[in-house]
């Protein structure tokens, strides 16, 4: 088995990719740090003797892109599992304040970027009648709030997307699940606020979710009988309602 994971340099990404070379899949790990997924690939063919195979691109340069995928080996295209995982948020504004270079930098990541990958891999998946694509969505594209405006568009998108790609791919044996998760202590909020502090804070008096939650979550979601799809699935912190409602420990 082949999976290809988006954004396999941190987070959730690099968690999955762990995850799924101990299910003894072969992997495709994608992200910008290079030294990153060097690092990773090397433990990951050495602990679990998996193939990893390192495609080193910026999601949201089309070119890049094309250009990656479209040099993969005829073996590694029959990818069996796609991670949409790469993404971001950054900044947290008011709609008539925000950043246009932020909301740009959102909207070509999350919206463009995702559907950069999928569309070289989607008719992949069609050829071969059969696969699996997971979105990582979050609680943003199911609900909004004060501050999130861009990035819960984004991710609302990826609900969206996440709807159309099913129904338009069951015809041909691809079915597609969205994980849609509230907090999680990754890098998100250092890359989304500049400021590891800042960052920290975002978690402090309660227990955020983990990346690993996340892979474990993609490893039930995989792991059902062949006549089982899980279309969507909100996990949250046992401490947090909802997108703005967290049961904190003051101090
Ligand atoms: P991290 O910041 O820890 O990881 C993000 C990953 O995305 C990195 O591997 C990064 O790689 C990659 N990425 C970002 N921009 C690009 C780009 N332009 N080109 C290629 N790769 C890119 O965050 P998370 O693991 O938390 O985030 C993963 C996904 O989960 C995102 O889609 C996020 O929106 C979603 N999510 C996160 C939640 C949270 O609270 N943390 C909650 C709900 C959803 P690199 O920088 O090396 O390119
Ligand atoms: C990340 C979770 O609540 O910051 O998608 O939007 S949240």
């Amino acid at each position: 088995m082949i999976a290809l994971v988006t954004g396999a340099t941190a987070g959730i990404g690099k968690a999955t990719a762990e995850m799924l070379a101990e299910k003894n899949y072969d992997l495709i790990i994608t992200g910008r740090r290079l030294e990153r997924l060097e690092e990773l690939k090397s433990k990951l063919e050495t602990k679990f003797s998996v193939k990893v195979k390192i495609l080193n691109f910026d999601i949201r340069k089309r070119s890049e892109v094309e250009k990656h995928l479209s040099e993969l080996s005829k073996n590694w295209k029959q990818i069996d599992l796609l991670i949409n995982n790469a993404g971001l948020a950054s900044g947290l504004d008011l709609i008539h304040e925000g950043n246009i270079d932020d909301w740009e930098k959102m909207i070509d990541t999350n919206i463009k970027g995702l559907l950069y990958v999928s569309r070289f891999v989607m008719p992949l998946m069609v050829q071969q009648k059969k696969g699996h694509i997971i979105n990582i969505g979050s609680i943003a594209g199911k609900e909004v709030y004060m501050k999130g405006n861009i990035y819960c568009a984004t991710k609302h998108a990826v609900d969206a997307l996440t709807k159309a790609m099913r129904m338009e791919l069951v015809p041909f044996g691809v079915v597609v699940t969205q994980i849609a998760p509230g907090m999680i202590e990754t890098e998100f909020s250092i890359v989304r606020l500049g400021d590891e502090q800042k960052a920290k804070n975002v978690y402090k008096g309660f227990e955020p979710l983990t990346a690993k939650d996340i892979a474990d979550t993609v490893e039930f979601v995989i792991s059902r009988p062949k006549n089982v799809n899980i279309n969507d699935i909100i996990i949250m912190p046992a401490a947090q309602a909802n997108s703005y409602i967290t049961n904190r420990e003051e101090n």
